[in-house]
């Protein structure tokens, strides 16, 4: 059974998953477009013989429509998510879920009242091979005891309406997804640590340190470097209480000579987590388990809160989950 998509927002990512899902994707077609800029939408959307439609709700309306790919900004997810769900269709929302944990858990009460888990987060760090190796190793208490990680994301330039806020709420929050998903663990407080601006990160507040605390804990402390110049880093280590277990940027093409070596670095996430967008969409056609729930979107969303107002008092915040509402699919 071929599976037919609308999706929703067609720029940076859109696009590409736009591309993925008709020629990369088994058993899915992209039926059904929508971006406020149409003039992307068509240049994206025909030559995948998309219709490309007037609004959003049209997309998720379209009987020639099985399942939803938002991809559309963050502000306008949960609004978004909130459609679908209401029209009974699946839907992949790129991350975040929601801008605030309010409209977040929105999401998560609407899903659990319908009965069905039809929504999946973007957290594509989930369907990394290096990071389920990770996770694997954790599982099987290969180090004993996680007590504390140390993570580092680094992108060589941000774009010029990036802010401090961003990098939390951005960058940081697939560091939140992948630890709580690594530990098993729910996060109960974040500090935004002040650290010395590079002076080329055009004003921002960059890097920026944020220390991550789970309700056993565990210590995370994340390095999130958006104008690092250098290259695109994603890396991590786990400090068990018989070991440790990391991930690195997989090597590629390292070069050895001359009494040296060098090793390319991915220009950006696209490159660097390509594989693994591609592994989350292809099984979320399937519809095969795993991948962020509405509930693991709403976690995310929640602690990113608590760094933004780390960042804007200085002082460590806690985060006050609500109760799952019975049915919400974890
Ligand atoms: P983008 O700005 O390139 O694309 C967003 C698109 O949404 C634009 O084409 C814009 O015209 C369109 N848009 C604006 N308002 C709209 C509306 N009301 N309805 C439909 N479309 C609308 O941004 P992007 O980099 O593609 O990011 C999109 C989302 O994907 C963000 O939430 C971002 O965080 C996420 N993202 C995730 C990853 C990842 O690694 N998982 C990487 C990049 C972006
Ligand atoms: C971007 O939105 C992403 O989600 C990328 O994965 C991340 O590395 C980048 O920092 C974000 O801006």
């Amino acid at each position: 059974m071929t599976v037919k998509v609308g999706v929703i927002g067609t720029g940076s990512i859109g696009a590409e998953h736009v591309r993925r899902l008709a020629q990369q994707v088994s058993g899915a077609e992209v039926t059904a477009v929508f971006d406020v800029d149409r003039e992307r939408a068509i240049e994206v959307g025909a030559p995948v013989g998309a219709a490309v439609h007037f609004a959003a709700h049209d997309v998720i309306d379209d009987p020639a429509v099985d399942a939803v790919l938002i991809a559309s900004p963050g502000d306008l997810h949960a609004e978004q998510v909130l459609a679908c769900l209401a029209a009974g269709k699946p839907v992949l929302c790129e991350k975040p879920l929601a801008t605030t944990a309010e409209s977040a858990l929105k999401v998560v009460e609407a899903e659990a009242a319908h009965g069905r888990s039809l929504v999946r987060v973007g957290f594509m760090r989930r369907h990394d091979f290096g990071y389920r190796q990770v996770k694997a190793v954790l599982d099987g208490g290969g180090i004993g005891e996680p007590l504390l990680m140390h993570c580092v994301h680094r992108n060589a330039s941000a774009p010029s309406w990036f802010t401090s806020e961003m990098s939390l709420t951005d960058s940081v929050v697939h560091e939140i997804d992948a630890a709580r998903w690594l530990l098993g663990a729910e996060i109960v407080a974040a500090t935004v640590v002040a650290v010395k601006s590079s002076p080329l990160a055009g004003g921002l507040r960059d890097p920026q340190i944020v220390i991550l605390e789970t309700a056993g804990g565990v210590v995370i402390e994340v390095e999130s470097f958006v104008n690092c110049q250098y290259g695109y880093e994603v890396r991590c280590e786990v400090v068990g209480s018989t070991g440790t277990v990391s991930l690195d940027t997989p090597s590629t093409g390292a070069v050895t000579r001359s009494g040296g070596r060098t090793q390319p670095l991915p220009d950006d996430w696209r490159t660097r987590f390509g594989q693994a967008y591609l592994d989350e969409l292809q099984a979320w056609v399937d519809g095969r388990p795993g991948g962020a729930t509405a509930w693991d979107g709403y976690a995310a969303t929640a602690v990113a809160e608590a760094c933004l107002r780390s960042l804007a008092t200085g002082a460590r915040s806690t985060v006050a989950l609500a109760d799952a509402p019975t049915g919400s699919p974890q």
